[in-house]
């Protein structure tokens, strides 16, 4: 049984192993189907004051102004949840834009638990809705 299981491990392993051997050569994250954090990790404990450093593979970061296809600007929600599909991200406190193509910003936040949302959004910040976004929760001291 065991032996079996190992086997099945090593199998699902190869399989998620096939795509990214299929583009060998080219920058990771090929895993990612939408925006995810460099930094901070998920569960990371950070400081009041730390860097997100955002990624995106699946599409081109573009800076804002109009829509052109497959491109789009990251935006960070604290403590919110993903915008649905088509609406507009909305521009306060809580959700931050980088219109500006900007792939790396610093966060003050209160110690405790947060979250930290990545929503990718089109050239007029309209969301492209739950999958092109990402939740983390982090640890602040
Ligand atoms: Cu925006």
């Amino acid at each position: 049984m065991q032996k079996f299981k190992l086997k099945m491990l090593v199998l699902s392993m190869g399989l998620a192993l096939a795509p990214s051997l299929a583009t060998a050569g080219e920058h990771t994250g090929k895993d990612h189907t939408g925006p995810y954090f460099i930094s901070p990790k998920n569960g990371e404990t950070v400081s009041s004051t730390f860097t997100v450093v955002m990624g995106i593979e699946a599409m081109k970061v573009h800076k804002a102004g109009e829509i052109i296809e497959g491109t789009g600007h990251h935006h960070l929600i604290i403590d919110g949840a993903y915008v649905p599909e088509h609406k507009a991200v909305p521009a306060d406190k809580q959700h931050i834009h980088f219109g500006k193509g900007q792939t790396e910003t610093e966060v003050t936040l209160s110690p405790g638990k947060h979250t930290l949302t990545l929503q990718f959004a089109n050239g007029i910040h309209q969301s492209y809705g739950k999958k092109m976004s990402t939740t983390i929760e982090v640890n602040v001291k």
